[in-house]
Formats: structure tokens, sequence, C-alpha cells
């Protein structure tokens, strides 16, 4: 059975531009993660959308399509995540670029499955912190915006992006503390058990990227803090 996002515990996001093998594919798909998020920051084309999608559709595993590329959003995908950055710089990236999305694509998906994500960006280095110029946060402010996509804007996924590196526990702690109702989404620097595990603690949903195309074995490991 394909999960449903809030059901999902453990995900592996796959970047479109980054070439992967068919047998590397197979693992993550069958590895017993709950769903591939497909989805990047840049150099995102249709063509290597559409044909990660066809590979990943050969296994019995929920695929989402995260739209931060409008040119990349197409049908097939079971569930489509729209970003929108919080502490983003400048409103392109808070409400612009999605109302741009939904005027070209809003009505191919009129019966599909979006889900708001409220990304909190807090790895400064990250690309997605540069492209959006996300402003630092304390922890304090991280809270506030926390809890105003949960309980004000009533978003249902609150996402801490750490891409690239990993994150403080006590923040993302501080975090689930004030979440009512949205599913808390953590991502960055999982790349073994023993930091699934922990961030499992307090995440309802674990996001991991990179190491998949860095250390293959080291990605699967990962799976196993879910059980
Ligand atoms: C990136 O949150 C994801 O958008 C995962 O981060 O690539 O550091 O695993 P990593």
């Amino acid at each position: 059975m394909l999960l449903p996002f809030n059901e999902w515990r453990h995900v592996f996001k796959l970047d479109p531009a980054k070439p992967i093998d068919d047998a590397s594919l197979q693992a993550i798909a069958t590895s017993g993660t709950d769903a591939i998020l497909v989805g990047g920051t840049d150099d995102i084309t249709l063509d290597a959308t559409l044909d990660l999608l066809m590979r990943l559709r050969r296994y019995p595993v929920a695929v989402a399509l995260e739209i931060s590329e409008l040119e990349a959003a197409t049908m097939g995908f079971d569930t489509y995540l729209t970003p929108t950055v919080l502490n983003a710089g400048t409103l392109e990236y808070v409400v612009e670029k999605q109302v741009e999305a939904l005027e070209q694509v809003g009505h191919m998906l009129a019966h599909a499955d979006l889900v708001g994500e409220g990304y909190i960006v807090l790895n400064p280095d990250a690309k997605v912190a540069h492209v959006t110029q996300a402003k630092p946060l304390t922890l304090d402010e991280t809270v506030a915006y926390a809890q105003l996509a949960d309980s004000v804007f009533r978003l249902p996924v609150v996402y801490l992006e750490y891409s690239g590196v990993y994150g403080e526990p006590e923040r993302v702690a501080a975090v689930r503390d004030v979440l009512k109702q949205a599913r808390l989404f953590y991502g960055g620097g999982i790349d073994s058990e023993e930091r699934a595990r922990e961030m499992l603690q307090y995440a309802d949903t674990i996001v991991v990227g990179n190491v998949i195309y860095e250390d293959l074995k080291a990605a699967l490991a990962t799976v196993a803090a879910t059980r």
C-alpha cells in the first residue's frame, strides 16, 4: 500500500539533476522507505523528472513531486508538495513562485493531492538559503515561525531544512513542542542510522538526500531507524 504523506516516517529525496544508476535506484525504492520525494534546487528539467518518475513507477512505493521548478511539474505523481520558504528574504519564495506555478499548472493539478510545506531554512551555507536569501534565525525565532505555520497558516507540513549539514536536535525538539496539527519534516545531514534515530525522536518524518549520491550503503542504513 502506498502511504499518504501524513504517515511517512522516512523519505528519500532524489534530485532529477543528479544521475543514479538502475541498481542504486532499485535499492532505494525497495529499501522499506515510505516515499520517494523528487525535488532539487536547480537544473531541474521536465525530461529528467519524467525519466525518474517512470523508473520509480516499477516499484510499490509512494512517489511525490516537490514543485520547486515550474517547468518540471507533470502529472503522474501520487502527491505534490508545494514549498513556501517562510524565512525567505524575498516575497518571491514565500508566495510569488507558488502563484506563478498555480497560474500555469493549477488546472492540471486541480484533482491532485496538493500538500503545502512551510520550509524554515536553517543552514546559511545551503544552496536553498542563498537562492531564497533566507534570514538566519535564533531558536526562539525558529519556534515562532513554526507556530505561525502551524497554528495560524495551518500548513500541513513544517519542514526544518538543514540541507547539507546535520541540525541541532534541541531546535527540532523545541519546534516539536509547539506544533499542534502540522507534520514535522526534518532534512539535513542524515547519513547514519544513529542520526536518523536521533531526529526521529522529534520529527514525524525525516528526509534523506545527499548521502544517497555519496554513500549508498550509509543511505540505506538510515531506513532501519524507523523500526
Ligand atoms: C534536502 O532536506 C533534504 O532538501 C535532505 O538533506 O541532502 O542533507 O540529506 P540532505
